[in-house]
């Protein structure tokens, strides 16, 4: 590892690039075309993010927030002090701050894909908390979850807020959590948002801003993958759709072609009928019960848990 500053190492583990041509080309010639939500996020695509989370509509970031500031003691209490924070996906470590700032923990280890978004974040937030060392890992989620627990002995607190969770398929959750496990190691713990099931048009008034800003965010994607790999879209002629599906318990996300055209992919050319979708976003929603129950599935021990008055938001403390 580099020694950036006193209290920050940098590790670059070189996460490996991936052929990103090839896989959007695989996703759109589907029978049901999808993209992966991570072509949402380039720079434009984070900032339009940040602009969501402060809409009146959308209300998880705001929610967990608060979460995390009225019950940060409550957590300690269950942890203990001395506790190394790994956080998978930490992005510009903003939802950490209220943990640093309540617990002050012994180190903090965030992993993250996009190195530059890690140095900015970690080279800015070091300084102000002089007695944490900092160990960025640039990494991506499957580097991330094997990661060795070397804290010196303390136990890893692995924090993934945000209800990223939800963007992963039933059938893959459960290997996930179970890689946070092993990324949080025998004497660790899991602390986790999840989002809950709620009235619908409360969730689809979260994912049809009237600002405009989901729109954008999702048409993004469109422009992200003009830019990378000169698809050829005309997102003008996509309209974003986001709703609730019930059976599924998922909110899901589509750009809506509204005239046919057809764009390439590396040396792949795709036709797009009007009135055709692409799936670009499932975000799954849970009850408190349903989501402690895959906690203990994954082979976690829930703790606590702890809910807004509005019963719109979840974190949950779990042993690893
Ligand atoms: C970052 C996956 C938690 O599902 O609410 C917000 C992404 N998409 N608005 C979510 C998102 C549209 C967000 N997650």
């Amino acid at each position: 590892p580099q020694q950036l500053l006193p209290n920050l190492t940098f590790l670059d583990l070189q996460p490996p690039m991936t052929d990103a041509a090839r896989e959007v080309a695989t996703s759109l010639s589907a029978p049901r075309p999808t993209l992966d939500p991570k072509y949402f996020y380039d720079e434009r695509g984070s900032a339009l993010f940040d602009a969501i989370t402060r809409t009146p509509e959308y209300y998880p970031t705001r929610t967990e927030a608060s979460l995390l500031a009225d019950h940060a003691d409550a957590m300690a209490a269950e942890l203990g002090s001395d506790l190394v924070i790994a956080e998978p996906g930490a992005g510009g470590c903003e939802k950490v701050r209220i943990l640093l700032d309540r617990w002050r923990p012994s180190g903090y280890m965030p992993l993250e894909i996009s190195r530059e978004c890690l140095l900015d974040a970690t080279r800015a937030l070091a300084p102000r908390y002089p007695a944490v060392r900092f160990n960025a890992v640039c990494a991506d989620y499957s580097q991330a979850l094997s990661f060795p627990a070397d804290d010196g002995g303390r136990p890893r607190l692995v924090f993934f807020p945000g209800s990223t969770i939800g963007n992963f398929e039933p059938s893959a959750r459960g290997d996930f959590l179970r890689g946070l496990r092993h990324l949080a190691g025998d004497q660790g713990y899991l602390l986790i948002g999840a989002d809950l099931q709620k009235d619908p048009a409360r969730l689809n008034a979260a994912y049809n801003d009237a600002a405009g800003h989901t729109a954008a965010f999702n048409l993004n994607a469109l422009h992200h993958l003009n830019r990378r790999l000169g698809c050829g879209f005309d997102p003008d002629a996509f309209v974003h759709r986001a709703f609730y599906n019930d059976r599924q318990q998922r909110i899901e996300m589509h750009l809506e072609c509204r005239r046919d055209q057809s764009i390439t992919v590396g040396d792949r050319r795709i036709d797009l009928p009007a009135g055709s979708r692409i799936h670009t976003e499932n975000s799954y929603k849970f009850t408190v019960e349903d989501f402690s129950r895959e906690l203990m599935g994954a082979g976690f021990t829930p703790l606590s848990s702890w809910v807004d008055d509005d019963n719109l938001f979840s974190i949950h403390l779990a042993r690893a």
